[in-house]
């Protein structure tokens, strides 16, 4: 299809009845209607950290202006305000993944947060000498370094499961690397280098089937597409506002409320106790337990007006709008000389990482970013997955709602000016 129809079917797309117009979004987003280098910016880094709509940058000025004061603590007008505002930002996510309610959601302050607070609490507590953690070549080093500390500390066994030459997780291997000594699963659900879509459902059930536990890093899922924690079965899942429109400073731990009542507190201090002796302390409710001090609630707050910004526009066409911009991209991308694409070719999300003839990467994105083009370049904290690729990194681009198939082609006209100039 040619990009011109493409984009114009994006100008008039409609998603559960309402209309959705790419450029209005796009105005939303103030960052994005500024010059770099003499170009307009497009950016292409949406992995690392997405932009943000006014209405997040307004819920949280306003916040500051009317209603800020502590949450839980005074019994006075502001402090209510923000308290009902903090648990209604908490509401808003148990929607957006269908948790079953709030105590199954602790706020953190970003996903890698959440991953350490399971290893140190949950971990510490349940795993002993000879068990073992099941994770994947794939993972983040946020899901995989906070395993190997817990299993240098407590004599576990970390099992990595193989991704296959086309950048898929070697399911087989998975299968035959759960058994009865397994105590946890830890796999991210969509890759942050090669875009894989891992099957974290599957997965659920054989873990489960051993008796083990299963962590979802959702870092690079939640923003992208519909999640729904119930029907993935998983125990814990994690994710970080700043990748989903949200601020910086705020990231979601979600578990099953039983395990999370068996699980004893993280970090310590103000707000997470019911009671405290000078020697001793019984401890809050879920969620409280695990929210030690003052959390980050206006940046709850911001993250809670980022969900209602991604429901209106409708997870359905985030992801469909993706997926379009992948495809499209994939198929120009390819075109470049000399211009090798990491990971599957199908069922994944929008990141594409990929290498220019022996260019390094580093120089290819400040080619790019002389036209405008912002992405990333580096090991993109996966470096295991990095040496199984047997480069020290690569170039990535990713997508998020508001590019466009024109931003796409001034990536891959940057991508082919880049060759030229290297030859
Ligand atoms: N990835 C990138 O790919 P924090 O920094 O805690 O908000 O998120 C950590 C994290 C965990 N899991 C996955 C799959 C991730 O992709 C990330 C963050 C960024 O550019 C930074 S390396």
């Amino acid at each position: 299809m040619a990009q011109e129809n493409l984009s114009a079917r994006k100008a008039v797309h409609f998603s559960s009845g309402h209309s959705i117009n790419l450029s209005a979004i796009r105005k939303d987003f103030p960052v994005l209607s500024q010059m770099i280098n003499g170009h307009p910016l497009v950016y292409l880094d949406n992995a690392a950290s997405t932009q943000k709509p006014m209405s997040v940058i307004q819920k949280m000025q306003t916040f500051y202006e009317h209603d800020y004061a502590n949450v839980h603590r005074g019994a006075y007008e502001l402090s209510s305000r923000a308290t009902d505002e903090y648990e209604e930002a908490r509401r808003k996510i148990v929607d957006f993944i269908n948790a079953a309610g709030s105590k199954n959601i602790i706020f953190t302050k970003n996903g890698s947060e959440a991953i350490n607070l399971v290893a140190y609490s949950w971990g510490r507590h349940f795993l002993n000498e000879g068990d073992e953690i099941v994770l994947t070549e794939m993972e983040h080093h946020s899901n995989l370094i906070p395993w190997q500390l817990l299993a240098e500390e407590k004599g576990l066994t970390l099992r990595p499961v193989p991704i296959r030459e086309d950048g898929t997780l070697d399911m087989e291997v998975l299968k035959k690397v759960i058994f009865s000594k397994t105590k946890l699963v830890a796999v991210t659900h969509v890759s942050n280098v090669l875009g894989t879509i891992n099957p974290v459902a599957e997965i659920a059930r054989l873990a489960h089937s051993v008796g083990a536990k299963i962590l979802v890093d959702g870092a690079q899922s939640v923003p992208h597409f519909s999640v729904d924690v119930q029907a993935l079965d998983c125990d814990f899942f994690t994710f970080s506002g700043h990748k989903m429109l949200g601020p910086t400073g705020i990231g979601v731990l979600y578990g099953k409320e039983e395990i999370l009542e068996e699980m004893p507190p993280f970090l310590s201090g103000g707000d997470m106790i019911s009671e405290v002796w000078i020697d001793h302390a019984t401890w809050n409710e879920l969620p409280y337990k695990f929210e030690a001090g003052t959390p980050p609630f206006v940046e709850a707050i911001g993250l809670g007006a980022a969900i209602d910004y991604l429901q209106t526009i409708g997870m359905d066409w985030v992801w469909e709008h993706e997926q379009e911009l992948t495809q499209y991209a994939l198929a120009q991308i390819k075109t470049v000389p000399d211009l090798e694409i990491f990971g599957p070719t199908e069922n994944r999300a929008g990141v594409i990482s990929f290498k220019i003839a022996d260019i390094h990467p580093h120089d290819v994105a400040t080619f790019l970013d002389q036209e405008g083009v912002e992405i990333r370049t580096g090991h993109h904290c996966a470096q295991p997955l990095m040496r199984r690729l047997c480069i020290p990194g690569t170039a990535r681009a990713s997508f998020y709602l508001y590019n466009t198939f024109e931003e796409v082609d001034r990536l891959v006209a940057a991508l082919n000016k880049t060759r030229e100039f290297f030859k």
